[in-house]
């Protein structure tokens, strides 16, 4: 058998040997070191939860099939499971707060840093959480929407469903989701309630730990929704933007700035904070002043908004420093490799730690809080700018590869660019395009990069494919950078791969819109919190059709998945009814109960099931098949 390639990015494979040459650990090398990984925590049936274990079941059925308390395969599984939805929730929604916070403080007057940069789409807001904004100062509208999403993490009344999922959803997903009891009530007692219920000695029937698990995958949605809306007004609403993509957006006579995470609250800053700098860089060395590049997710955000270039996604982050060219890496939650610094010590480079939550050892910490944004971010372009002075230009490999993205398709671009085509009902070329097959369905490609998949082959094979069956393709998370960095998010991509009806409708759009061609084979519509954007499209599709989001011909794909995040991500999409597909196999093949649960019982409950397929030819065509078979219920 031949060995699995480590990626297809040509920056990396470029990069790689010149690590190896050095002796630099990078995650590929931690992967290999670490096989064979272990079985049972493969099939997920390692309990861990209290110290009399931790307990193994035996797949095979020869050794223990129960653990010391007596918890078969199936509970232990379920409870592994959910524990990760709860920290996916916990991560979305703990963001969400942030921002929820920094805006309520902008309502209050304080955290003069900040700004509501939207004030329409806050008023739009208002107006759906019943607020009543009509003639009411801006700034008291802040605080009233602020407090409504606050609300959604401290709401004690167990039958009132979060604002934010009640207003967001089609009323009859609502419904649903009541009646099964998962609909979440209050996003931090929800995560709470998980914990609870899979501590030893409580929830032990496996689907009902299931069924928690769906809540906690509501309260993500929820989470992620007000904190992408949120961050609209605070920091605008993306617009379609063209920008660049992949390690070559370094550059040798700048200093490299890379803002890696998700939290847009810091970075926001740092760009506007090293626009006033760039003398200084200058007069340090740096003809070209100072060059901010994006990473993971912090990355899709400023890229979406302010056309940032981005370095690289999740796998190849440790690439960015051995470039040798990056003078500070600033980090803030999620995703970040502690390996960083490990990697950063080979070189110049400042990993700058900002959250008093999210620290790594060897990490110059620069603490940010709301009220001093400023302050912090010009200490930390000060530290870069030191750094720089420090940089060895014999280490400098700054691989010469870079593709244009056009970037910014937030759902309100979307509707802006179909409003050209009709004003008065902007969703009616999208639909009659849908029901006349044109655009078969939507896709909506999500999630991360995994060392188990070849980096960004997954996406591309299954794209390519699904592009030829005149697909429609959204994508967010380090999926979007995936596409940005290969080139697939432009207009020679659509004339390239798209099918002739896709291709032909693209093209109106884009023409209309003023794009002087097509839109893009895929739409970047953010970072993984953006997910919900996707939503809001599909919603409203929904609602216009009037019928179920399980109706619609909607599929998401996470191919190449592994954060806590993106389970919660996937379990949500399937509650919303959405079929899922998986790349990597889930670590729930040690329960037949929770393996049949989610790919084919979730099924006659929800719509949406889970599709385990490692293969991304065999995926692009399970995928297709879906949508031609909800094209079939629908009539179409
Ligand atoms: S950063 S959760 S690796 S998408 Fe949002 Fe990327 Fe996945 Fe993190």
């Amino acid at each position: 058998m031949s060995k699995m390639k480590n990626t297809i990015d040509p920056a990396v494979n470029y990069l790689l040997p010149l690590a190896k040459k050095a002796g630099i650990e990078t995650v590929w090398d931690r992967f290999a070191a670490m096989k064979p990984q272990c079985g049972f925590g493969e099939l997920g049936v390692c309990c861990r939860i209290c110290w009399k274990g931790p307990c193994r079941i035996d797949p095979f059925g020869n050794g223990p099939q129960r653990g010391i308390c007596g918890a078969d395969a199936n509970t232990i599984v379920a409870r592994n499971l959910v524990r990760m939805m709860a920290a996916g929730a916990a991560a979305h929604s703990d963001h969400g707060r942030h921002i929820a916070l920094t805006l309520l403080e902008v309502g209050e007057g304080h955290a003069p840093a900040y700004r509501i940069k939207d004030e329409q789409k806050l008023r739009n807001i208002a107006e759906k959480l019943n607020l009543a904004p009509a003639g009411k100062d801006i700034r008291q509208v802040a605080k009233e929407v602020a407090l409504a999403s606050l609300d959604d993490y401290s709401r004690q009344k167990r039958s009132i469903p979060c604002n934010w999922a009640k207003v967001t959803l089609t009323a009859e997903r609502v419904d649903k989701l009541v009646d099964l009891g998962v609909m979440p009530h209050n996003i931090d007692a929800v995560i709470a309630e998980i914990m609870a219920r899979t501590h030893v000695g409580c929830d032990a029937d496996a689907v009902n730990v299931l069924l928690g698990g769906l809540k906690g995958a509501l309260a993500d949605y929820t989470g992620m929704c007000l904190s992408t809306e949120l961050s609209d007004v605070l920091f605008g609403t993306p617009e379609p933007v063209v920008t660049k993509a992949n390690l070559g957006v370094l550059k040798e006579d700048a200093v490299n700035i890379a803002i890696h995470g998700h939290n847009p609250l810091l970075s926001e800053i740092i760009c506007d904070v090293a626009l006033k700098m760039n003398e200084e860089a200058k007069k340090a060395g740096a003809k070209e002043g100072i060059n901010i590049v994006g990473i993971c997710c912090t990355g899709n955000e400023v890229m979406m908004r302010r056309g940032i270039p981005l370095a690289t996604n999740y796998l190849s982050q440790e690439m960015a420093i051995i470039t040798g060219a990056v003078d500070a890496m600033v980090v803030d939650v999620q995703c970040i490799m502690p390996a960083l610094t490990s990697v950063a010590e080979c070189f110049h480079t400042e990993i700058i730690t900002t959250m008093p939550e999210n620290k790594i050892t060897g990490a110059t910490h620069v603490e940010f809080r709301e009220d001093s944004a400023v302050d912090s971010a010009k200490k930390i372009v000060e530290v870069a700018i030191e750094a720089f002075k420090k940089r060895d230009k014999r280490k400098v490999n700054i691989p010469d590869y870079k593709q244009t993205a056009i970037a910014g398709f937030s759902a309100e671009a979307i509707v802006a660019a179909l409003s050209k085509l009709d004003a008065k009902d902007p969703l009616k070329p999208l639909i009659d395009n849908i029901v006349n097959g044109n655009i078969q369905g939507i896709a909506l490609f999500a999630g991360c990069n995994n060392t188990k998949a070849t980096q960004d082959d997954n996406f591309i094979t299954i794209a390519k494919e699904l592009a030829k069956n005149n697909v429609l393709m959204l994508a967010t998370g380090c999926g979007a950078g995936t596409f940005a960095k290969t080139g697939l998010m432009t207009q020679e991509a659509t004339e390239a791969y798209a099918g002739e009806s896709l291709k032909a409708v693209l093209t109106a759009i884009g023409k209309a819109a003023g794009l002087n061609g097509p839109l893009p084979l895929v739409l970047h519509m953010g970072s993984c919190v953006d997910n919900s954007r996707a939503v809001n499209v599909a919603v409203a599709i929904a609602n216009k059709l009037g019928v179920d989001l399980d109706k619609l011909p909607l599929v998401a794909s996470a191919p190449e998945l592994m954060s806590e995040k993106a389970v919660a991500i996937g379990t949500w999409a399937v509650t919303l009814g959405i079929p899922t597909h998986i790349g990597i196999v889930p670590q729930i093949m040690g329960s037949s109960v929770v393996a049949e649960f989610l790919t084919e019982k979730a099924k006659d409950l929800l719509g949406g099931y889970f599709i385990v397929e490692t293969n991304p030819e065999q995926a692009a065509a399970k995928l297709v098949a879906v949508i031609k078979e909800r094209r079939k219920g629908l009539g179409i």
